[in-house]
């Protein structure tokens, strides 16, 4: 079973498009994110226009602001302190990653913690790590929601997270964790992670590396996430982590790479722009 993001992304855009229609008349206003994209990756580009796609789709008002690769930590964080301050903007997410002279750390704490729709504020992480309410970060949420539409049961399977980062690897190995499942984060460094990964019945893959994960290293009938975004050194085309060609007959559940968990980070952006701004109006 291939279970698409891009389908699941779309009925639960529709479903916030309704909701957000009924805004203007209930507190005077939809519900503003503001984008902030540094350079011209075509990743991240890519990325940035889904956003304001998706945006426009639900009904929630988009501002992407675009600032050359030179712009200075400073510049940068005098505009999160202006945006901070406007009362009009519910949600601001600066994409990553940042160009080599900018901290990241620096850039994502000074966004206040009830604007950070990406859930990557410190105390927002610290606040997941506690279980205290906070806003989940897009990707890990997408994931949780893609596994239960497909009706995978997660309480008391063996999930094997590859992949450490603040980002993915981490927070989503805790949302396994809120259900139940028994969770091995894996890595590049792991000895004899072949023999790791096939014990998985959920594995998820957020390595960063086109088909990093080949046939050998997943147990017949295992759930396979692939969170990777990478181009095909051969054929210059999007591609996951893992080997999907080959994984796909092993797996019982495969999510594709582009229409799997891209989408769903997407949607989940959208739902956490809604969740700030309902949170701000009494
Ligand atoms: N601040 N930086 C911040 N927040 C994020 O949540 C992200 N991320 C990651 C990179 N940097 C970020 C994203 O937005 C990755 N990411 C992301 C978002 C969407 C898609 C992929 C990565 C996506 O829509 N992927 C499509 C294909 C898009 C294409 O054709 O280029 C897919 O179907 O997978």
């Amino acid at each position: 079973m291939i279970i698409s993001g891009k389908e699941l992304s779309a009925q639960l855009k529709s479903d916030m498009a309704r909701q957000v229609a009924a805004f203007p008349e209930k507190y005077g206003r939809v519900p503003h994110l503001v984008v902030i994209l540094v350079g011209e990756d075509p990743g991240s580009v890519s990325y940035v226009t889904g956003k304001a796609k998706a945006s426009e789709v639900v009904g929630i008002r988009n501002t992407t602001i675009r600032k050359p690769e030179e712009i200075t930590e400073e510049e940068l964080l005098e505009i999160i302190a202006r945006l901070n301050a406007d009362d009009s903007v519910d949600g601001i997410l600066v994409q990553l990653p940042l160009p080599r002279h900018i901290s990241e750390e620096r850039v994502i704490a000074a966004i206040d913690k009830s604007k950070d729709v990406d859930g990557f504020h410190p105390l927002n992480v610290a606040a997941l790590w506690q279980k205290q309410e906070c806003v989940l970060p897009c990707t890990p949420k997408g994931i949780i929601k893609l596994l239960k539409r497909a009706g995978v049961e997660m309480e008391g399977k063996r999930a094997v997270v590859i992949g450490r980062s603040n980002i993915v690897g981490l927070p989503v190995a805790k949302l396994l964790l809120n259900e139940n499942a028994t969770v091995t984060i894996a890595h590049s460094r792991t000895k004899n992670l072949a023999e790791v990964t096939r014990e998985a019945e959920i594995l998820v893959v957020a390595i960063g590396r086109p088909k990093f994960v080949t046939a050998d290293m997943v147990g017949e009938g295992a759930v396979v996430i692939d969170v990777g975004v990478n181009r095909d050194p051969e054929t210059g085309k999007l591609c996951g982590d893992v080997d999907y060609a080959a994984v796909e007959p092993k797996a019982s559940v495969i999510t594709p790479v582009p229409g799997g968990v891209g989408p769903m980070t997407i949607c989940c952006l959208m739902e956490n722009t809604i969740e700030c701004f309902l949170r701000k109006q009494k």
